[in-house]
């Protein structure tokens, strides 16, 4: 499985990596891993992104390397990580490099590179990363563990996700043992919130509402009240995963909004499949317990366009 793309390394010299817009800890933790182990063959390689990494994973070692600014230069290859289709990347990928590697675990992986390394059963890119460093037998720095670890502790939600299996918990002993270190990569996602982000999140919890005898749970945040709190999107992050903690709902949804467009965030306890929900909006897709989709109409029509779809998954 991984021949070619080792063939491939071996044959080029300079590589850009990049991953989907408004990055997660998967895809800055893949980042970091696959930055590491092309540089520590002596290749040149370039992390670029549309959005900057996040506050939170502003721990990882090397997180700093990631550029926004698209660079001027050309490549020999392109690895695109985490990212189900090349739109997701949020730039042009024309011209930049002859030859695409597409490493993902979407199911709705467009299979876009010359070469692809897609497992949609992965629970992570980084745990498809971690994989290909044990089976080539691979010996990775600590940072290198911690960057992987913070890619599966986040796609799994905190091992809390229905992709938490006993596979990817080995894993991430062996990430440990590598010297990931569990308590300190908590504390910096989950435990360290701006005193901002947590008046956003005060005032997203405040707007919850529940739906279809309470199979349904909902948040929502009007994009002008980042203006008014001072506030960032990405302060915002992991509330969608809270639509879906009270008793007896089966989906939640976080409603992110201006006069043109809904952001739907959508969440689900594994009884239904909210990727093939979020499949239904042009653009829309994820994973089956936590997906997402815009649609480009005022809350007002979307709302209740998107409770029709939940009325008919949800009975
Ligand atoms: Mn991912």
């Amino acid at each position: 499985m991984w021949d070619d793309f080792r063939l491939l390394i071996d044959a080029n010299r300079r590589f850009l990596i990049s991953s989907h817009m408004s990055l997660d800890g998967d895809s800055v933790g893949s980042q970091v891993a696959m930055r590491w182990y092309l540089a520590s063959l002596g290749k040149e390689v370039v992390l670029y992104n549309k959005d900057p990494v996040p506050g939170k994973f502003s721990f990882l070692t090397a997180h700093d390397t990631v550029l926004t600014a698209r660079p001027g230069s050309t490549f020999d290859v392109l690895v695109v990580l985490d990212c189900s289709n090349i739109s997701r990347l949020g730039w042009s990928v024309e011209a930049i490099a002859p030859v695409m590697v597409n490493i993902d675990h979407h199911r709705d992986n467009a299979r876009f590179g010359k070469i692809n390394i897609v497992d949609n059963h992965a629970a992570a890119t980084g745990a498809i990363i971690y994989r290909f460093f044990n089976d080539c037998a691979i010996d990775y720095p600590p940072y290198v563990a911690e960057a992987l670890y913070t890619a599966i502790m986040t796609d799994t939600g905190g091992f809390r996700f229905t992709n938490t299996t006993s596979t990817i918990l080995k894993y991430c002993s062996e990430l440990v043992e590598h010297g990931a270190d569990c308590s300190r990569i908590y504390e910096r996602v989950y435990a360290s919130h701006t005193p901002r982000a947590l008046l956003l999140q005060a005032r997203i919890w405040s707007t919850l509402q529940f739906y279809l005898d309470g199979k349904v749970c909902c948040m929502e945040m009007p994009l002008a009240v980042l203006d008014e709190l001072g506030a960032h999107y990405s302060d915002s992050e992991g509330m969608a995963d809270n639509t879906i903690i009270a008793e007896g709902v089966e989906v939640g949804m976080l409603i992110k909004y201006n006069d043109k467009e809904s952001h739907f965030s959508l969440r689900s306890k594994g009884n239904i499949d909210v990727g093939k929900i979020a499949q239904k909006i042009p653009g829309g897709g994820g994973h089956s317990s936590a997906a997402g989709c815009t649609v480009n109409r005022p809350y007002g029509e979307s709302f209740p366009f998107m409770l029709d779809i939940l009325r008919q998954e949800v009975g």
